[in-house]
C-alpha cells in the first residue's frame, strides 16, 4: 500500500509514529511542509522537516515535541556573548550540525529535497520524507505594527510564533514564494501513484495549507482519484497543542473540527476524523459531503496513534 501524508511538525510526526506501526509494510511518502523554514546565523533551519526526521529516526526531545534529546546551548551562549541574536529561537548543539551539513550541500548546489536525503541516510526514519518544494517558500504573518500608529507589518512565522507567541492577532499569513514555487522532485509522482492520501492533525493553515499552496500539489491529490483523508487538529473547539487557532482566524475560520473539514472542502476531502468529544460535529460535515466518523484522537502513545492511523485507513477503505 502507497500511502502519501502532508505534514507539518509536531502534529504530523506523532501522527507517522503511529502510521508507521499500524502499517508497516506500507510505503509511506512523506511531503513536508518548508514554510517555516528560516536563515539564521547563516544557516538553514527546516524545523518542520528536522521535526519528522528526528521523532521517526530517534532523536528527538520527546517531551517538548522538536529539537534534539540530550541538547545543549553552547553555541547559542557564545553567539549571544557576542551580542549576535536572534536570542529567542533556540537552537542547540545538536542540532546545529544538521544545519551546517544541510546549508553546506545548498552551498555546493544540491537541492533541499537531496540534501533531505541525505541527512536521512543517518536517520533513517523508515518513511520517504520529501520536502514540499525545493524552492524559498517563507511563511510571514502580517500583524499590527506597535511602531506605527495604524500601521502593520509582515514577521517572520518563527517570530510570530515563537518570538511573540502568536499573543497578537494575524491579520493575514502568507505563504511567500509558494505562488511560483515548483513541488520538489517525487512530489506529484508519489501522489499519482498513492493508494491514500492523508492529512494527519497538523496544522491547517501554516503546516497543510502552505504544502497546498504549492502550485500543482493540491491538483495533483484531486487528480490522484484516491481517498484523501484527514483528522482533526482541533478538539473541543481548541487546538490540542499551540495557537493554531490565531492562524485559523487570520483565513476566517472557526476554531472547530467542523469548520476546518469545510476549510479542506468536500473537493478535496473525501473522509475527516473528529474526536469523540465532538461527536455532535459528524453530521454537519457529513452534511458538507464529507464522510465523517467520530474515534478519539489524542496521540497519547503511540498504540493510541497506531489506531487512529487505523480509523483513516479504514475510512480510506469505506470512502474508495
Ligand atoms: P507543528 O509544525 O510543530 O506546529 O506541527 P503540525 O502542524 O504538524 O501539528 C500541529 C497541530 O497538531 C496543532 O494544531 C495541534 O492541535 C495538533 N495536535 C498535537 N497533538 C495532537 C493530538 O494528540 N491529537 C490531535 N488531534 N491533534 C494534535
Ligand atoms: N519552538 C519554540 O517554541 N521555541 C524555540 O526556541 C524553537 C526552536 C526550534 C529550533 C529548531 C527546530 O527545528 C524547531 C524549533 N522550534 C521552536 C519549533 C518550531 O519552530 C515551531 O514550533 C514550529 O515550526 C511551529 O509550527
Ligand atoms: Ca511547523
Amino acid at each position: 500500500q502507497r500511502i502519501v501524508v502532508l505534514a507539518g511538525g509536531i502534529g504530523g510526526a506523532r501522527f507517522l509514529r503511529g502510521l508507521k506501526s499500524a502499517a508497516p509494510d506500507a510505503e509511506i511518502t512523506v511531503v513536508g511542509n518548508t514554510g517555516d523554514d528560516i536563515h539564521l546565523f547563516g544557516l538553514k533551519v527546516c524545523p518542520d522537516l528536522d521535526t519528522v526526521m528526528y521523532t521517526l529516526g530517534g532523536g528527538i526531545h520527546e517531551e517538548q515535541g522538536w529539537g534534539r534529546a540530550d541538547e545543549s546551548f553552547t553555541v547559542k551562549e557564545e553567539l549571544a556573548a557576542y551580542g549576535v541574536g536572534p536570542t529567542w529561537f533556540g537552537l542547540g548543539d545538536r542540532d546545529f550540525a544538521t544545519h551546517i551539513v544541510r546549508t553546506q550541500m545548498i552551498a555546493a548546489g544540491y537541492p533541499l529535497s537531496a540534501v533531505t536525503e541525505a541527512l536521512c541516510t543517518r536517520w533513517q526514519p523508515g518513511v520517504r520524507l520529501l520536502p514540499m518544494t525545493d524552492d524559498r517558500v517563507e511563511t510571514h504573518v502580517l500583524i499590527d505594527d506597535p511602531d506605527a500608529e495604524g500601521g502593520r507589518k509582515a514577521v517572520h512565522f518563527q517570530e510570530y510564533w515563537v518570538r511573540l507567541r502568536a499573543s497578537v492577532d494575524a491579520h493575514a499569513v502568507v505563504p511567500v514564494g509558494a505562488d511560483t514555487a515548483k513541488p520538489a522532485p517525487g512530489v506529484l509522482e508519489a501522489v499519482a501513484e498513492a493508494d491514500v492520501v492523508l492529512f494527519p492533525p497538523s496544522n491547517p493553515v501554516v503546516s497543510v495549507g502552505t504544502i497546498l499552496a504549492v502550485p500543482g500539489i493540491r491538483e495533483g491529490i484531486a487528480d490522484a482519484g484516491v481517498p484523501v483523508v484527514g483528522l482533526s487538529p482541533i478538539v473541543g473547539n481548541a487546538p490540542v497543542r499551540g495557537m493554531a487557532d490565531k492562524v485559523l482566524a487570520a483565513v476566517g475560520v472557526e476554531t472547530t473540527a467542523a469548520a476546518v473539514a469545510a476549510h479542506y472542502g468536500s473537493g478535496l476531502l473525501d473522509g475527516w476524523l473528529v474526536d469523540t468529544v465532538d461527536a455532535d460535529a459528524v453530521r454537519t460535515v457529513e452534511e458538507a459531503g464529507i464522510r465523517c466518523r467520530a474515534v478519539p484522537l489524542m496521540m497519547s502513545d503511540t498504540e493510541a496513534t497506531a489506531q487512529m492511523a487505523r480509523e483513516a485507513l479504514r475510512l480510506a477503505e469505506e470512502v474508495r
